[in-house]
């Protein structure tokens, strides 16, 4: 599990308008339409009228590592940027949580060193950030690539984001090839994919040439500098949830608007707009009315 620094946060807030501008010109949407099509809302003017009735609290968390200068700042800044009613609570952990309840937050949004999480208690749910992220980027790359049904898609990483990623994109019909630069955790992800998904994907021995072999990439690895500039055509995308962003500075430059990546942003707005899939879901899964 990636831990952000302040630095890599630290001008998300000062840019949302930018990054938005840039997020439609890659993917024709916003930040909140991708959040809305990873979560399967794809009606960004219905999320503006329910927003504001759906109050978010984000709460600091010190356990472990500690307080991440900016963090909840930033969560609740990009939360706010898409709309929604939201604040960071005054006091930290356990006591955050229950002024969270007291100010009648309906989301509760909070991050220790190993998981990020929205939860919507009056429902029981619970909203992961590497689940919410992973679907956010899968459904960027289908948005950037027009569909990706049938096209083939190499996906870098084999961790819990990968894992979500191979979900993410068997549902979309894509052709999937994973790499880990451990081959034991590749190879796991395909026999996972049969078993659980009955999903077929192709697992690569080789990185540098899988990389090479394709114009669709995501980069769900948390290493630097995994695609480089030849490893760039003139039909390459790439969608990088990772953090540090596997993409070279060079490559970047060559990518120019090619490229899907944020720290932070995507996976807020992803998480956002599933606890108000959940929230809005009328009655238990499966029955009349109820939201799939
Ligand atoms: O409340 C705080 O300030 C800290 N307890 C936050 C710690 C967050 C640690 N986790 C990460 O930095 C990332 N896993 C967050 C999500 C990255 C999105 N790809």
């Amino acid at each position: 599990m990636t831990r952000l620094t302040h630095k890599d946060i630290n001008m998300i807030s000062a840019r949302l308008t930018d990054h938005d501008s840039y997020l439609r010109s890659v993917t024709g949407r916003s930040l909140l339409g991708i959040g809305a099509v990873a979560t399967g809302i794809d009606d960004v003017v219905f999320l503006k009228q329910v927003a504001p009735a759906i109050p978010m609290a984000v709460v600091p968390m010190r356990s472990g590592l500690g307080i991440i200068s900016g963090f909840a700042d930033t969560v609740t800044d990009v939360l706010i940027h898409l709309g929604f009613t939201a604040r960071i609570t005054r006091h930290s952990d356990v006591a955050g949580f229950v002024e969270a309840m007291q100010m009648g937050a309906r989301v509760v949004l909070a991050a220790d060193d190993d998981c990020f999480a929205a939860f919507c208690y009056r429902q029981g749910k619970v909203v992961d950030n590497s689940i919410a992220t992973a679907n956010a980027f899968a459904a960027g790359l289908d948005l950037m690539a027009g569909g990706l049904v049938e096209k083939r898609v190499l996906i870098l990483g084999c961790g819990p984001v990968g894992r979500q990623t191979v979900k993410a994109l068997l549902q979309r019909k894509a052709r999937i090839t994973v790499a880990d630069r451990i081959y034991e955790k590749a190879a796991g992800l395909a026999e996972w994919a049969k078993a659980a998904l009955d999903g077929t994907i192709q697992v690569a021995r080789d990185i540098e040439a899988a990389i090479m072999d394709h114009d669709r990439i995501i980069d769900a690895t948390n290493a630097a500098d995994v695609i480089r500039t030849h490893h760039i055509t003139a039909n390459t995308l790439v969608s990088a949830p990772g953090m540090p962003c596997g993409i070279s500075p060079r490559a970047m430059q060559k990518l120019g608007r090619r490229i899907l990546h944020d720290p932070l942003q995507i996976g807020v707005a992803a998480m956002a707009c599933d606890a108000v899939r959940i929230i809005l879901a009328k009655g238990l899964p499966g029955c009349p009315g109820a939201w799939t």
